[in-house]
């Protein structure tokens, strides 16, 4: 069923992500900001990005353990393709170009304590909240075609931190953002997340939209899942952003999560121009830090599929 989160719990949200995501907030975090040049290049960085390690649930898009084949991210023609087997462990993950962009003591480093594909994955740790823990592109925009698509593989060790004053908490784990097309100086921020509910007592899947500066009289949106995603297990995530409509779709584990997917989208989408994953958050919280894994990151203006490169 679709729930609008705000709609039931508007009032704390909504005050703890007027602090946590304040443009002025985001733009004093560069604590940690490195960068380096041209990301989103197709070319390789070592393979070998099937797996058996990756714990997929059943679903079309059944992910690891294929073999054979051309592996990697060389096997396919990508805007971004990244499997972090060209990072050192311990470093930053900034081979295919990316920014770090975090506060609040938050790391991104690529380790090799688990992956998806290959040896290396990236390590997000989050200690506390509201913090921003992101890796972040310009450099694959714009994207000429009206639809853009991304996959991802990720995994939540558990078990996953609880809030502590409000009853969720709310992170992101992929947000395009770009110009608000009619209001100058705001930025748009279309994301994929999580919410954990206390209420309900799931971690579960969430599409939102939020602009910075907030023009008088927006609210943030949030539409929530009702799925419970499992803890210490990869999961694959695939998703389809389109101007036109506009409109959203997710898949997890292969499976369309309608309830997302179908959201009401009444505010016209920006032209994208800038990509962050990680694992952003906007609530404190107990039980932590909040430690995530990501591996296996594509976009494309073509759809994707889990199990492909
Ligand atoms: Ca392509
Ligand atoms: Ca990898």
């Amino acid at each position: 069923m679709r729930t609008l989160w705000l709609g039931v719990l508007g009032t704390l949200v909504f005050g703890v992500s007027m602090v946590a995501c304040g443009e002025e907030e985001k733009a004093s975090t560069g604590t940690s900001t490195t960068t380096s040049s041209g990301a989103g290049a197709t070319s390789g960085g070592g393979g070998a990005s099937s797996s058996s390690t990756g714990g997929s649930t059943a679903g079309s898009g059944g992910e690891g353990a294929t073999g054979g084949g051309a592996t990697g991210c060389a096997a396919g023609d990508y805007l971004l393709c990244d499997d972090f087997e060209g990072d050192a462990p311990g470093s930053a993950p900034t081979a295919k170009g990316w920014q770090v962009v975090q506060n609040n003591g938050a790391t991104s480093s690529v380790d090799d304590q688990r992956s998806h594909g290959g040896q290396h994955a990236v390590h997000f740790v989050t200690p506390s909240g509201p913090t921003v823990n992101f890796l972040t592109t310009k450099a694959i925009f714009p994207v000429a075609a009206p639809g853009m698509y991304g996959r991802l593989h990720y995994y939540v060790k558990g078990p996953a931190p609880v809030p502590n004053n409000t009853g969720v908490i709310h992170s992101d784990i992929v947000e395009l953002e770009g110009a608000d097309p009619n209001h100058g100086n705001t930025r748009d921020l279309i994301r994929w997340g999580h919410i954990y509910n206390k209420f309900s007592n799931k971690l579960t899947l969430l599409w939102n939209f939020e602009k910075r500066p907030r023009p008088a009289g927006f609210n943030e949106i949030g539409i929530d899942d009702d799925m419970d995603v499992t803890t210490d297990q990869w999961h694959c995530l695939t998703w389809r952003h389109q101007q036109e409509g506009p409109a959203s779709q997710l898949w997890h584990d292969g499976e369309e999560r309608m309830n997302v997917t179908s959201a009401d989208h009444a505010e016209p989408y920006p032209a994208f121009n800038q990509l962050n994953i990680g694992w952003t958050l906007y609530q404190s919280f107990d039980g932590g830090p909040y430690e995530v894994w990501i591996d296996d990151v594509v976009v494309d203006d073509e759809p994707l599929t889990c199990d492909q490169p």
